[in-house]
């Protein structure tokens, strides 16, 4: 039986290449996210029969209830929610940061996450489905600069393991999968630079949207009695060593 997942935010990157990977695998995604042309390509891409296009912004209510509520019958029985939409912007220290930008990560890693989560737990319980939700290792081990965008993905890995608190029992598997650096639209979204972007990544072999598409996809086709809790993968050529000593 063909299974459907919901992806939040599969207009680039780790979402994009999650659709993929889980369409090539024989299941029908739901793919989210507020371009709406990108969207559009990938239907043409992989087929309206495998693509539902959802073009809504994940901070907007009405818009997520008219979303869910617009399925189409073949996508309406969600087996695997990947809350994946998500962003981080600045990079300045917090006593320098915009607030507006604060409150755009809340929204959209903290909030509208929980939402779209309440919303589709009846349905994936009903069906014994999988909740993978991307964190970050920001959220494990901070740095500088990182101040609400860690915050937010300290949330994030924290709340999925609470899920499987409440949902033990259910047969829902729920796993936070916690990257390191991927190669995506992730530090343009940030900085508002490309050169600050391919800086960024330039020589050091970063993991790319591919690799963690990859191991959601084998989260996600797990025998139904295994969970796995967490993951945190990173590209050799990164490691969380960065304790700092300031010197007077
Ligand atoms: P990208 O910038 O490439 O993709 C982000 C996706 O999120 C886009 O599809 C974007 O869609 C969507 N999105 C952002 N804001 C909204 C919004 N308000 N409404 C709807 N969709 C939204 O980044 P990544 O693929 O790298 O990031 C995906 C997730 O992975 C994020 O949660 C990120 O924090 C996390 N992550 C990324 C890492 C990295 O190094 N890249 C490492 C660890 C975690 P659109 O703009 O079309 O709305
Ligand atoms: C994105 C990874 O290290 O750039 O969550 O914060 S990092």
């Amino acid at each position: 039986m063909t299974r459907t997942a919901f992806v939040t935010g599969a207009t680039a990157g780790i979402g994009e290449a999650t659709v993929r990977a889980l369409v090539a695998g024989g299941w029908r995604c739901v793919a989210t996210g507020r371009r709406k042309e990108r969207l559009g390509a990938l239907v043409d891409e992989l087929g309206a029969d495998k693509v539902h296009p959802a073009v809504f912004d994940v901070r907007d209510e009405d818009a997520m209830d008219q979303a869910i509520a617009a399925l189409p019958g073949a996508f309406a029985d969600i087996d695997l929610l990947v809350n994946n939409a998500g962003l981080a912007q600045g990079l300045k220290p917090a006593q320098e940061a915009d607030l507006g930008d604060w409150q755009t990560m809340i929204d959209t890693n903290v909030t509208a996450m929980v939402r779209l989560t309440r919303k589709l737990l009846p349905k994936l319980i009903e069906r014994r489905g999988a909740i993978i939700a991307l964190g970050s290792v920001a959220g494990n081990y901070v740095y500088p600069g990182g101040n609400v965008y860690a915050g937010s993905k300290a949330f994030a890995n924290h709340f999925t393991l609470a899920l499987r608190a409440d949902l033990h029992g259910t047969g829902v598997r729920v796993t936070s999968i916690e990257p390191g650096m991927v190669e995506t639209e992730f530090t343009l979204v940030r900085t508002g630079s490309q050169q600050a972007s391919d800086d960024l990544y330039r020589g050091s072999n970063p993991m790319t949207g591919e690799d963690i598409a990859m191991m959601i996809k084998w989260v996600a086709e797990l025998p139904p009695h295994l969970n796995i809790n967490r993951l945190e993968p990173m590209p050799v050529n990164q490691d969380f060593a960065g304790f700092r000593v300031a010197r007077e």
